[in-house]
């Protein structure tokens, strides 16, 4: 029975799959550009050291049992206000960058997690 559908409908669903699959590609094109991902894995931010341009959303993604967070390594730079907020297991955070600059960061909860932003100027 279903193969018989299958048959039937065969061009739509190979059409549509390779619709499908060319809206995500677009999609996600589109965002890689302007976004950058960090992953927090086993107590690291991987990569724990990026560059980027002006303008660029940062998303760290938590996939950790343990929460963590993203805060400014030095007080006195009050650029950043990086990421008050703790992150949860699979949860994300994120932070747009619009001023040039080195951004060091470290998680308050466990100070040995280290990163380093660096944003050039468009
Ligand atoms: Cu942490």
């Amino acid at each position: 029975m279903i193969k018989k559908i299958f048959a039937k409908y065969k061009k739509y669903i190979i059409f549509s799959s390779i619709l499908i699959i060319f809206i995500i590609l677009l999609i996600t094109g589109l965002s890689v550009n302007n976004t950058k991902i960090i992953i927090i894995n086993n107590y690291n931010f991987e990569p724990n050291e990026i560059e980027i341009t002006e303008g660029v959303r940062v998303v760290w993604v938590n996939l950790d049992i343990e929460p963590h967070n993203a805060n400014p390594e030095n007080d006195n730079q009050e650029k950043i206000s990086l990421i008050p907020r703790n992150a949860g297991p699979l949860q994300t955070f994120s932070y747009k960058f619009t001023e040039k600059g080195e951004y060091r960061y470290y998680c308050t909860i466990h100070p040995y997690m280290k990163g380093k932003i660096t944003v050039y100027s468009k």
